[in-house]
């Protein structure tokens, strides 16, 4: 016989689960101890926002759901920035909470709240577990976080029941099967609707591909690099869905999103193209110019994972499925045009690259500033190498200037838009990719807001390197403030010791403000036994004009 608890922790193993992220309370000590059985390693954080992120991390590296641990009431709303964010970033995240038995409800109210209504607008479901049908709940609960978007799902397991014995769920042995209730891969039906596409495809002169987020949920990126690289379309992507292409190939045109700069160049080619091809992209990343951003009679073919309810804009035609078997049926008995024939999307990429140098092999001119820091950091890094970015304005700049190599080879909260998930990011996917290289990028406040993880690095020795911008400032919303022409007030503050408190917690930490310094300071720092923390002094206000 096998307690909740054990059930629980078969079934998300065998789902491919491997860790638990978290901090206890004496609500879920069962819990832990049935993941535990189950073969899933509890790792302790120092705060539960954090650990959602680290659970990102990584489900970043392979695939399987994460899982978050919190305990009842302190425990559940420490999460609720991390759950609203896996919401948003079409992340699925396992939320496993204790809670209070039924019966307790009534009567006792100490650190008792509803966490399902709380959790309600920033979750796929809430489940409660139920004596009989725990196996049930938890495997309805990876359904749901996997199915169409992926996305959180909360799972609260009242106290005394987790240590109650339950008929014994089957549960085949092997190991890595990720339980997927998705109906098997749809594509496109014969009909005019796709004749009309096939018929658009055959006339584009100037088409376009724009990619986003639910390629990667469908592990699709080669079928639309593919079809890119076949009809020389050339490539548009999200923040999330940089790397579909390899950015170095022509035809990639970089992420769009949060850059005035770089929008005014793309959706310049968006406006003149005569095809759009929308392949698994998910406007929630992006900023108001991207809303209906081609003119009415453009022709514009979806291929997405969920109907198209954001109305952030219109296609003319949608097929709802998975979108490399929909480009593939799209593609059949159409030969490939000479596409662009004035060369506008080579041009839009060369300006690109002169608005944000030092974007792949060509060299900043600055000496040194944030771009130099990037700089240096993209032409250390090999090319496996796997970077976080925090929220800032640091992140607008190396979201358009950092070259991808492959999908998920730059990772963010690019819907939320959160500060404080880079480190907790970089710590996930380096404990699961032990291979690879893994550099969090982060600004001084939102280094700030997780010091604390310095320690969990430690504890795990990992050899995750922090790149600190500091200018001890806000400096995205100082900028705005600036700009806003209102006064500085709550934006600017005092300097911080990084590297003494990186050495403090168990870490190296440096002062660099050189790029001889910074190299040095990268040099063996992917293979020690610990973190580094390179804290660069960028000066302040250095990103007028940049993005
Ligand atoms: C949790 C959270 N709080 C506030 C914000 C709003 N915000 C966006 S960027 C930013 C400034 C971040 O400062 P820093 O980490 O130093 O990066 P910098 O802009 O200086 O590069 C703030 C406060 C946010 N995105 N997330
Ligand atoms: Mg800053």
């Amino acid at each position: 016989m096998a307690n909740s608890a054990e059930i629980i922790g078969k079934r998300l193993y065998r789902a491919g689960c491997r860790r638990a992220f978290g901090i206890p309370g004496g609500e879920v000590l069962v819990l832990m101890d049935g993941l535990r059985k189950s073969g899933i390693e509890f790792v302790l954080t120092k705060h539960e926002n954090c650990a959602g992120f680290m659970a990102e991390g990584g489900f970043h590296s392979d695939g399987a759901p994460g899982i978050l641990v919190a305990t009842l009431g302190p425990g559940v709303t420490n999460a609720v920035n991390v759950v609203a964010n896996a919401f948003q970033d079409r992340v699925p995240l396992i939320f496993l909470s204790g809670c209070v038995d039924d019966l307790e409800t009534l009567t006792y109210t100490h650190q008792v709240l509803d966490h399902s209504e709380l959790l309600k607008s920033i979750t796929k479901a809430s489940i409660k577990v139920v004596d009989g049908a725990v196996d049930i709940a938890i495997d309805k609960a990876l359904a749901i976080a996997l199915d169409g978007q992926p996305g959180p799902v909360h799972v609260d397991l009242p106290i005394s029941l987790a240590g109650k014995s339950q008929p014994t769920a089957d549960v085949p042995a092997e190991g890595n099967m990720i339980v997927r209730n998705m109906p098997s891969q749809s594509t496109p039906a014969d009909g005019a609707d796709l004749e009309t596409a096939r018929n658009w495809l055959r006339e584009a002169k100037r088409p376009l591909l724009i990619a986003g987020v639910d390629v990667l949920n469908q592990h699709v990126e080669n079928a639309v690099a593919e079809f890119a690289r076949d009809f020389r379309i050339p490539l548009i992507t999200t923040y999330k869905a940089k790397g579909v292409l390899p950015e170095d190939d022509p035809l990639a045109l970089g992420g769009a999103g949060l850059s005035p700069l770089a929008d005014e160049q793309l959706l310049q080619l968006v406006r003149e193209s005569n095809l759009i091809i929308l392949a698994g992209y998910d406007p929630i990343e992006m900023r108001v110019g991207w809303r209906n951003p081609w003119d009415e009679g453009a022709r514009v073919l979806e291929f997405c994972a969920v109907p198209n309810t954001h109305y952030m804009h219109r296609a003319s035609l949608s097929f709802i499925g998975d979108v490399g078997e929909g480009l593939k049926t799209l593609r059949k008995g159409v030969s490939a045009n000479s596409v662009w024939k004035n060369g506008e999307p080579e041009k839009v990429r060369s300006e690109l690259k002169s608005i944000f140098p030092g974007t792949g092999t060509s060299d900043t001119n600055e000496v040194w500033g944030p771009a130099a820091v990037i700089d240096v950091v993209r032409k250390t890094l090999p090319r496996n190498g796997v970077a976080t970015v925090d929220s800032g304005a640091h992140r607008i700049l190396l979201s358009q200037q950092w070259e991808c190599y492959e999908a998920r080879g730059l990772l963010q909260s690019t819907a939320l838009c959160t500060m404080g998930c880079a480190v907790p990011l970089a710590i996930g996917f380096r404990l699961n990719s032990t291979e690879r290289p893994v550099v969090a990028f982060v600004g001084d406040a939102g280094m700030e807001m997780v010091l604390g993880e310095l320690a969990t690095l430690r504890d795990l020795k990992l050899p995750v390197v922090i790149i600190v911008f500091v200018d001890e400032s806000l400096a995205l919303i100082e900028l705005k403030q600036r700009n806003s022409g209102l006064p500085n007030l709550g934006v600017d503050f005092g300097a911080t010791d990084f590297p003494a408190v990186a050495e403090a917690l168990g870490g190296i930490g440096r002062w660099v403000s050189n790029r001889d310094e910074l190299r040095e300071g990268l040099d063996g720092a992917f293979e020690r036994e610990t973190f580094s923390l390179l804290a660069c002094k960028i000066g302040e206000r250095v990103y007028d004009g940049r993005f």
